[in-house]
C-alpha cells in the first residue's frame, strides 16, 4: 500500500538521519495500514491533522493565554489557540473552550482542582461498570485525593433496561452521599446518556454536573447524539477519538466564572506550556467537524457498529446492554464459548490483524487482566470507508479466530484476507497500491 506523500518523504528524511527511529515508523506505519482496528478510542486522522504536529509550532513556548503569555513572539501563537478556540465553540454549541489539556485525564484533573476541595466527595460510575479511570480509580489522583461514589448500572436481570444507568439508582446515591461534582459521561458504555434527567439530579443534590463526553464527542458535534448543553455545567473530552483530531483533551462550559477557574486550573494549575502544534492540528480538526461530511461520517460510525454488533450476536456473542446506541458494543465472549476469555481473544485477534482490547464486563467475575470481554468501535474502520457489508465480514473473522482458538493456519488465512481488504480500502490520505 502507498503511504501518504508528505508521511512517505518525512519517513525517507528521517532514515537519512536517524536509520534506527525510521525503521521503527515505517514498522508502525505499516501496521496501521494493514490491520483491522477496533479499539473504540482510536482513529486515523487526515493528512492535515497529522502533518500539523510535525510543524515549527512546536518550537515555542506559549505559556498563558491569547493576548497574555508569558514569552514574546507569540503572535501566530495566538491566532492558532483563538483559531481553535473560536472552532470548538461553534463545534459544541458553548460559549467557552480551553484547548490547552495535553489529554482527557489532564482536562479532568483540571475540573477537580478547579471545582474540588482534597477530600470532597464526587459521583460517578466505577470503572469496572465502564467509566473512566480519571473518574475516581483508587490509584489515579481522582480517587487518592477525592471521595468518590459510585452510582451502579441497572442488574435488574431480563428488565429492558439491564446493563444500562439506573438513573433511579443515581439520585439514590446522589441523594445519600451530597456529592459536590456529579460526572457521567463512559469509556465503555454503549448507550445514549440522559443529560437532562443528569442535570435534574444534580440539581436535587446540590452538584455541579460534569460530562465526560470523551468517547461520543463526535457523534454529540453532529447531533448523533444528544448535546450535553444547556445541561452540564462543565464537559471535557479528548479530540483524538471519534472526533478525529490530534491526540488532545478540551474542556467547555458556558459559565463564565467557570470559564475563568478553568483557565486557571489548566495554566498554571496544571501545566506549563501549551503544545502548540497540536493546538494547531486541533484548530484543523475542529475544522473538519464542522463540514457536513462529518455528520454523515459518524452516522455511519453508529450503523457500522449495529450491523458488527447484530452480526456478532447472530453468530452467539452477547452484546451487554443488549445492543448499542453509538460507537461501541461490549461483547460477553462467555455465551459463545464459556472458557473464552478477553485476554486470549485479544492475543488472538491481533495475531490475524484484527486489534481491539480486552474488557471487563458489567459484573465480570474474572480480573481486569482477564477479563470475559471485548471492547470493539467503529470509528477508525468508519474513516476508511468501510459499511454494513465489511462489518459483516469482520464478525465473520472475529469469530473464525476466536473458534479457532487461536490456530495460525486459521489467524494466517484471515490476516491474509485482511490485507486485502485493507489494500481495497487506505488509510486517509494514502493511495491504493497498483500491484499488491
Ligand atoms: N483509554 C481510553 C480508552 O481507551 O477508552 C480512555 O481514555
Amino acid at each position: 500500500m502507498a503511504h501518504d506523500p508528505i508521511s512517505d518523504s518525512v519517513l525517507d528524511l528521517i532514515r537519512s538521519h536517524d536509520p534506527d527511529a525510521a525503521v521503527i515508523l515505517e514498522k508502525e506505519s505499516d501496521r496501521q495500514a494493514n490491520t483491522l482496528e477496533l479499539i473504540a478510542s482510536e482513529n486515523h486522522v487526515s493528512p492535515a491533522v497529522m502533518h500539523a504536529m510535525g510543524t515549527c509550532l512546536t518550537n515555542k513556548y506559549a505559556e498563558g493565554y491569547p493576548g497574555a503569555r508569558y514569552y514574546g513572539g507569540c503572535e501566530f501563537h495566538d491566532r492558532a489557540e483563538d483559531l481553535a478556540r473560536d472552532r470548538a465553540k461553534k463545534l459544541f454549541g458553548c460559549k467557552f473552550a480551553n484547548v490547552q489539556p495535553h489529554s482527557g485525564a489532564q482536562a479532568n484533573a483540571a475540573v477537580f482542582l478547579a471545582l474540588l476541595s482534597p477530600g470532597d466527595t464526587f459521583a460517578s460510575l466505577e470503572l469496572s461498570d465502564g467509566g473512566h479511570l480519571s473518574h475516581g480509580l483508587k490509584v489515579n489522583m481522582s480517587g487518592k485525593w477525592f471521595k468518590p461514589v459510585h452510582y451502579p448500572l441497572h442488574y435488574g436481570e431480563g428488565d429492558a433496561q439491564f446493563e444500562q444507568i439506573d438513573y433511579d439508582a443515581v439520585e439514590r446515591v446522589c441523594m445519600e452521599h451530597k456529592p459536590k461534582l456529579l460526572m457521567c459521561g463512559y469509556s465503555a458504555y454503549p448507550r445514549v446518556i440522559d443529560f437532562a434527567r443528569f442535570r435534574a439530579i444534580a440539581d436535587k443534590c446540590g452538584a455541579l454536573l460534569m460530562g465526560d463526553i470523551a468517547h461520543i464527542a463526535g457523534l454529540v458535534a453532529t447531533g448523533v447524539h444528544p448535546s450535553p448543553f444547556p445541561h452540564c455545567h462543565v464537559v471535557t473530552t479528548t479530540t483524538h477519538k471519534t472526533l478525529r483530531g490530534p491526540r488532545g483533551g478540551l474542556i467547555l462550559t458556558d459559565d463564565e466564572d467557570l470559564a475563568k477557574k478553568f483557565d486557571r486550573a489548566v495554566f498554571p494549575g496544571m501545566q506549563g506550556g501549551p503544545l502548540m502544534h497540536v493546538i494547531l492540528a486541533k484548530a484543523i480538526a475542529f475544522g473538519e467537524a464542522l463540514k457536513p461530511e462529518f455528520k454523515s461520517y459518524q452516522k455511519q460510525v453508529v450503523a457500522n457498529a449495529r450491523a458488527l454488533a447484530k452480526s456478532l450476536t447472530e453468530r452467539g456473542y452477547r452484546i451487554t446492554s443488549g445492543g448499542t446506541d453509538n460507537h461501541l458494543m461490549l461483547v460477553d465472549l462467555r455465551t459463545r464459548d464459556a472458557d473464552l476469555t478477553g485476554a486470549d481473544a485479544e492475543k488472538w485477534l491481533e495475531s490475524a490483524g484484527i486489534i481491539c482490547n480486552k474488557n471487563g464486563i458489567p459484573r465480570d467475575p474474572r480480573p481486569p487482566k482477564v477479563t470475559s470481554g471485548l471492547r470493539l468501535g467503529t470509528p477508525a474502520l468508519t474513516t476508511r470507508g468501510f459499511r454494513e457489508p465489511e462489518m459483516v465480514k469482520v464478525a465473520e473473522w472475529i469469530d473464525r479466530v476466536l473458534v479457532g482458538k487461536g490456530d495460525q493456519s486459521v489467524a494466517s488465512q484471515v490476516r491474509r484476507e485482511i490485507v486485502e481488504l485493507c489494500n481495497a480500502f487506505p488509510l486517509p490520505g494514502h493511495s491504493i497500491a497498483q500491484s499488491v
